[in-house]
Order: structure tokens, then sequence, then C-alpha cells
């Protein structure tokens, strides 16, 4: 996997992508990392690092980092300005998108506003994966109580841990898988 930039202009229209979504600090960089099997994502403790898109290359696919929400020190500002990041690449490149992946925290749980993302996704028709992160982290209780609330998305969950390197290979065969889907 290799880093391809933070602007739109660096990526090509006519390649597919994941996008990543999800809180900040749900580990979306740090999924990347696990993903390329090496550091190429900036990894922070503190919410909200991630500030822009982020584009990766993976065999012929893009994956797409993008800004964390619902850190609540965040300014208005800076929340409008991550919908419009958001909103913007998914109206603009909506038939790139081939997949999202939404990253769910194992020991929190799905949040409300998870679940406005999940919504919003489900309005555009995008196929959205499951993401459950930091697996290593949650009590048996915690990671059933999670499992539970995200039976009612009816989506596929991939469960992970990017520290134990646990869900890795088959989000890697996924995204194999998807890298033969041109377009929507
Ligand atoms: N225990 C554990 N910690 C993790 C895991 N994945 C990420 N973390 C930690 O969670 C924190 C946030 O990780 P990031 O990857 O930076 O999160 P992010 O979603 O990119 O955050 P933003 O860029 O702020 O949106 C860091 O301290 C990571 O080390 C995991 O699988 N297990
Ligand atoms: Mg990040």
């Amino acid at each position: 996997m290799k880093f391809k930039g933070s602007y739109i202009r660096d990526f090509p229209d006519d390649k597919p992508c994941i996008l990543l979504t999800g809180r900040s600090n749900v580990g979306k960089s740090s999924l990347i990392n696990a993903i390329a099997n090496t550091k190429i994502a900036r990894v922070s403790k503190d919410p909200g690092l991630t500030a822009t898109l982020n584009f990766y290359i993976e065999s012929d696919i893009y994956l797409v980092d993008t800004p964390g929400y619902g850190y609540a020190k965040r300014s208005k500002k800076e929340r409008e300005e991550w919908a419009h990041i958001i909103n913007d690449f998914i109206e603009n490149h909506s038939e790139n998108i081939v997949s999202v992946f939404a990253l769910i925290d194992a020991v929190v749980g799905p949040t409300e506003l998870d679940i406005m993302l999940i919504d919003y996704l489900d309005s555009k028709s995008l196929n959205t994966t499951i993401v459950l992160t930091k697996i290593d982290k949650a009590t048996q209780k915690e990671l059933n109580d999670s499992l539970k609330r995200i039976l009612a998305f009816n989506k596929n969950v991939v469960k992970t841990s990017s520290k134990e390197g646990i869900g890795i290979k088959q989000l890697k065969s996924m995204i194999k898988e998807l890298s033969y889907v041109k377009k929507r």
C-alpha cells in the first residue's frame, strides 16, 4: 500500500475506492496501518488527528481515510467542515465508492452519530460493511452488547483488532475482491 495524497486531485476518477468512516479515535488510521503492515498513516491517542481525506492505493483500489466525527471538543465550524468533506466526496464520487467500511468501537458500541451515518450511507445506496474495532480491548460482555446492537443494521460485520492483527486477513481479501469491481 502507498500513500497518494490528501487532495481530491490525488484521486483518479476512474478508480474504485473504499471509504473508511467512524468516530474520532475509533481506529481508522490504525486499521490502514494494519492492512498495509507498515506505519503509513498517522495515529494518535488524542482524537481528531486526521483532518482531511487521505488517499492510499492498494492493488488498484483506493482506501480513503476520513476525518473522524463525534469529537466533543470540536467547534461547530470544524463539525460543519467534516460534514462538508464527507458529503462532497460521496456526492461527487458515489460511482467510485464500491464499499464503505463503517468502523465502530467494540467497547463503545454504535453511537447516535454512527447510526446517523449508516442511515445516510443507506440513503445513498452505498454498500456498507461494519468493522468492529479494538476487540482486544473489549470485555466479552461489551463485545456481545455491541454485536447485538449492530445486528439491527443488517450489515456484514467484521471483528478486528489492529493491535493484535485480528480480522485483518479477512479485510485484505475483501479489499482484493472489491478491487475487481471497477465502478458501481
Ligand atoms: N487496544 C487497541 N487500541 C487501538 C486499536 N486500534 C487503534 N487503537 C488506538 O486508538 C487510538 C486512535 O487510533 P487512530 O487510528 O489514530 O484513530 P482514528 O480513527 O484514525 O482517529 P482520528 O484520526 O482522530 O479520526 C490510538 O491510541 C491507537 O493506538 C486496536 O485495535 N486495539
Ligand atoms: Mg485518523
